[in-house]
This record gives structure tokens, sequence and C-alpha cells, in this order.
């Protein structure tokens, strides 16, 4: 965190080494950027975003968006979605189960105490404003995409046209970003455009349990960082995200009504040289609460390569990461559900354990973490 040390830091894709410069990592809150003028016809007002964008991917990696226009509406909609999803019985919601399907799915374990269960969606094109139907789909070398195994429509009603519509929202949302994260890096506005036309998107719906706070130890989701450009994250009025500092210190990301988290993924940082921050982060829900979540992981296609821009690679500062295809490694780097000890300021190095996945081999824009401890899948 200190001024010009260098850093050493484990990604999904593995580990990074940085050069120092100036300081970052000293937050004890996330900030906050106003993106009204995300898609200003004013280069000046946009402009203005980008600066704030710029100096909070520098030094924080996290921020809340506010005004970023997604009607709250579509907001709510999928949320009480997702609560009535969970709520289903279980043979209903096995019937999306990710061992029926090498696709999309819904993944629990109540048994071995596991607190934890979500529904994943991958990118789909009637998830995508920009894009018909009938347009070719995505050219898929890593069989990352696959059909959504989306629950019957009669056990549901509405929720697949309610996930379709927030996907499709917080994508178009996606793409103005990235935008302006290429107007802050001095970049032409349209710089990544190509590299997001087919993204590798995918979202999951996450429940997190009620838990009875006097217990020392729950499973939560274990410190990471998300491994695509960048995440948008919705979540209900339950603390649970908590984000590292500099000083190893995990600060609450407190929901903020009418806001979104976006956090940035390692491939900004790449694509920077290490400029940009990829911070980690864990989930676990800190209440005797239902927490939901909805994140959004945005991300180049699979078929796109990723390396260090020539714009900030220089002799002093030679490349952090070789280049590597995303989809290729995107497999490699499942996020893992793991037993929390709930110790304040300490990243347990348990924690960073990673499971072997087990089971059916997992295809398409989904989670890919086991559910139980032990690495299996139910049942
Ligand atoms: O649920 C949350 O608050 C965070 C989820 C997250 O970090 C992830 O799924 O990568
Ligand atoms: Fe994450």
């Amino acid at each position: 965190m200190t001024k010009g040390d260098s850093t050493t830091f484990m990604t999904r894709f593995g580990e990074v080494h940085t050069k120092g410069g100036d300081e970052v990592g000293g937050f004890d809150s996330l900030p906050i950027v106003d993106v009204a003028n995300l898609g200003s016809s004013s280069v000046q007002e946009r402009q203005l975003v980008a600066a704030d964008i710029f100096d909070v991917c520098k030094n924080v990696g996290f921020f809340y968006v506010k005004n970023h226009g997604i009607p709250q509406e579509t907001i709510d909609t999928i949320h009480t979605m997702a609560a009535k999803f969970f709520a289903l019985p279980d043979e209903v919601k096995m019937e999306s189960y990710i061992g029926n399907s090498a696709d999309i799915n819904w993944q629990m374990s109540l048994e071995k105490g596991v607190k934890m269960e979500s529904f994943s969606m991958g990118y789909e094109r009637a998830a995508d404003h920009q894009r018909d139907l009938d347009d070719s789909p995505p050219s898929d070398p890593y069989n990352l995409h696959g059909p959504n195994q989306w629950p019957r429509d009669e056990a549901i009603p509405g929720f697949r046209e309610a996930y379709l519509r927030y996907h499709a929202d917080v994508l178009e949302f996606s793409r103005k970003l990235i935008r302006i994260l290429a107007l802050a890096l001095d970049l032409p506005e349209e710089y990544f455009d190509k590299k997001v036309k087919d993204p590798g998107t995918n979202s999951r719906l996450v429940h997190y349990m009620a838990r009875d706070v006097s217990e020392e130890r729950t499973t939560g989701l274990a410190p990471h960082t998300d491994c695509g450009c960048f995440t948008i994250l919705s979540q209900n009025d339950v603390l649970g995200l908590q984000v590292l500092n500099g000083r190893n210190e995990w600060v609450n990301a407190q929901p903020i009504p009418g806001t979104f988290v976006v956090n940035l993924g390692d491939i900004f940082t790449y694509w920077t040289n290490g400029l940009f921050r990829s911070t980690h982060h864990r989930a676990i829900n800190m209440t005797g609460e239902e927490r939901y979540s909805i994140p959004f992981f945005f991300s180049v296609g699979y078929n796109e390569s990723v390396a260090p821009l020539q714009e900030f690679v220089s002799e002093e500062k030679p490349p952090i990461k070789e280049e590597f295809v995303y989809g290729a490694v995107w497999l490699s780097s499942p996020c893992v559900p793991i037993e929390v000890l709930l110790t304040p300021n300490i990243v347990d190095e348990k924690n960073h354990a990673s499971l072997e996945l087990k089971g059916p081999p997992l295809r398409t824009s989904t989670v890919v973490f086991p559910l139980l401890p032990d690495g299996s899948h139910l049942p």
C-alpha cells in the first residue's frame, strides 16, 4: 500500500507483480461515483466521469455507481424473483441443477451446512439489446456458451423474462462503462467495443442464507478477485460483501439504495499493466436475515486474447502478464465458497485453498464452483 513499494498479488490467473508508484489501497470505505453523464452527448461531461473513474480504479478498484439509469423496477423485479426462486421446493430447483446438464445451474447444499445457493445464467442473444435472436451464435471454440437451464414458467412465472431484461439492461450499462474506462485510460472511447461485441458474460442470483450470528464460522465466498473486465453487483439491504484494503483490513460494502457496486476484474489489471486494481473481496452473510446478491460479470468474448496494452508497457514497466486467450483459462479459475473464520482483518490462508472440480465437465458462462466443501456435487 505504501508509496513506491512493489506489490505482489494473487489473481485467479496466477501471481502478478507490479512496480510501486502512487499510494493504492489506502481506503476505509468505498467511493461513490455519479455516472449520470456516462452516456452524455458532451465529451467534456463524459471526461469528468472518466476522471473520477480513473482515480477510483487506480486506488481502490471498487466503487458504487449512482444515477446508473437502469429502472429501479427492473432491479426490484429480479430481486423479487430471486427470493421466489430460492423459496421453491428443492425438487423444483433441482430441475435446474448443475449436475443435470453441463449448462446453467442451481446449486446448494444444506446437508453439509453450506449456507449459500445460487442460480446462474450465461450470455444469450435474448439478453442482449444490441443483438437479434436470429443472429448467429457467438464463436465458441472453448465450448463455454450453452443454453440456460431455466426453471419451468409454471413454477415461477415471469422469472426468465425478468432475468433476461435485467441482464440486457446491465449489459447495456456495461458497454457504456467500458467506453468511459477507455476514456479514463486516454484511449479512443471505442477501443474495447470489438472485444465485447459477443461478451463473455454471466450472472448469478445468490442467496446467502440467514445464519446464527453467534456462530464463529460460516460458509461464504472466499477471498478472490474477479477474473473478467468488471462486475456489477446488485445487493439487497443485508450486509455481506467485504473488500480488502492495502492494510489487509476488510472494508464493508454497506448496501446503499439506488446504487450498484462495481469492481474491476483481473483483465483490467492486465490491460493496464498493474495500474488499475482488481481488488480482493469476499462475501459472508453478516446477519440473521436473508441476503440476496446479483453479480453480473462483464468480460471480453471467450475467444479474445488479453495482454498488457502497449500504452502501459515500457522498459521500466515490463508486461506483468503474458498474452492469453480468455476462454482458454476461464474454466480453470473457479470461485470457491468455503468455510470462513470470521476473524476480522485477517486473511485466513485457508480461505485461499482451491478445490478441485469433480463431476461432469461444466461448460458455459456459468458459475463453476462446487458447493460442497469436499468438492463434490449433489446428489
Ligand atoms: O455476493 C456478493 O456480494 C459478491 C459476489 C462475488 O464477489 C462474486 O460472485 O464474485
Ligand atoms: Fe467476486
